[in-house]
């Protein structure tokens, strides 16, 4: 079991997306991460520790090798395609919660930031605790987010921002929205975020993870 889940975040970390797939050249002919992510399922390993054993880690690996110039974006890039392979099998588990919606929640990546692993995660987990997601994607600004508002009155909204550089724009972003729509409440997320910074930002929740986003999200509120 646990072999099977270091293959699987070698897979991932070394970018090896499915068995066809001929990158990276060591790997050839070997199963890839969206094979190993269903194999590791029907030998019955968690789906949420598939994630958090194999996949989130190989992802940090990644991320560390970067930052000391070790792998470049197109290596990244690999990795973070077969991170989407493995969650094809893993979706429908956290999805399947139940039918009956609690309430919308809206969620998009920042404007300038196209990191989309991490918000799809908290956009699967959300659903799958109930809710009805309206995924904006990537690099969404203001003017798209007070659109989807408009549309969805009541909506939670959800911001993620994994650059440093981006998370400025989370803070025009939460600005603008409060200033249309006051009572909206919005969660921010991403991995250079901090509670601090949402306070800072007048965002009303921080969570570091999508369980803690759900958690927020069906907390018991007095009406
Ligand atoms: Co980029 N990248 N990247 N990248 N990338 C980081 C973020 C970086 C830390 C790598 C590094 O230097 N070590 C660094 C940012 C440095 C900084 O700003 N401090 C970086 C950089 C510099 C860049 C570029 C600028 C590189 C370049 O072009 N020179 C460029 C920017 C592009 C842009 O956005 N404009 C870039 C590009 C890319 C790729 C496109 C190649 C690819 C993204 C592909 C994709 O997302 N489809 C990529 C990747 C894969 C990464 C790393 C390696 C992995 C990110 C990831 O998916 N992590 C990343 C390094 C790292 O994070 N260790 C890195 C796994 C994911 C599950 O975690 O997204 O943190 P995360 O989400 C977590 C939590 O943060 C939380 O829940 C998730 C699950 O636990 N969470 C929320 C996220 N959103 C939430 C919202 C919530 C609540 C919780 O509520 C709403």
């Amino acid at each position: 079991m646990k072999e099977l889940l270091e293959k699987l975040l070698e897979a991932v970390e070394f970018g090896k997306v499915d068995k066809k797939s001929p990158y990276p050249p060591q790997f050839k002919d070997q199963d890839g991460a969206y094979e190993l992510a269903k194999l590791a399922l029907e030998e019955g390993i968690r789906p949420d520790e598939i994630l958090e054993d194999a996949l989130v880690p190989a992802m940090a690996n990644v991320g560390n090798k970067f930052s000391r110039k070790e792998i470049y974006v197109p290596q990244m890039l690999m990795s973070a395609k077969a991170m989407s392979a493995a969650m094809i099998h893993l979706k429908p588990f956290f999805q399947s919660g139940e039918t009956k919606r609690k309430g919308k929640f809206i969620v998009g990546t920042v404007s300038g930031d196209l990191h989309d692993i991490g918000k799809n995660l908290v956009a699967m987990m959300i659903e799958g605790g109930g809710w009805e997601v309206i995924d904006l994607g990537v690099d969404v600004g203001s003017d798209k987010f007070l659109k989807a508002i408009d549309e969805n009155p009541g909506a939670v909204i959800g911001l993620s921002a994994l650059l440093t550089t981006t998370m400025e724009n989370m803070k025009m972003i939460v600005t603008a929205i409060k200033e249309k729509h006051s009572d909206s409440m919005i969660l921010v997320g991403g991995a250079p975020v901090t509670m601090e910074y949402c306070k800072k930002i007048g965002a009303d929740f921080y969570s570091p993870d999508p369980q803690g986003a759900v958690n927020f999200l069906n907390r018991p509120v007095a009406h």
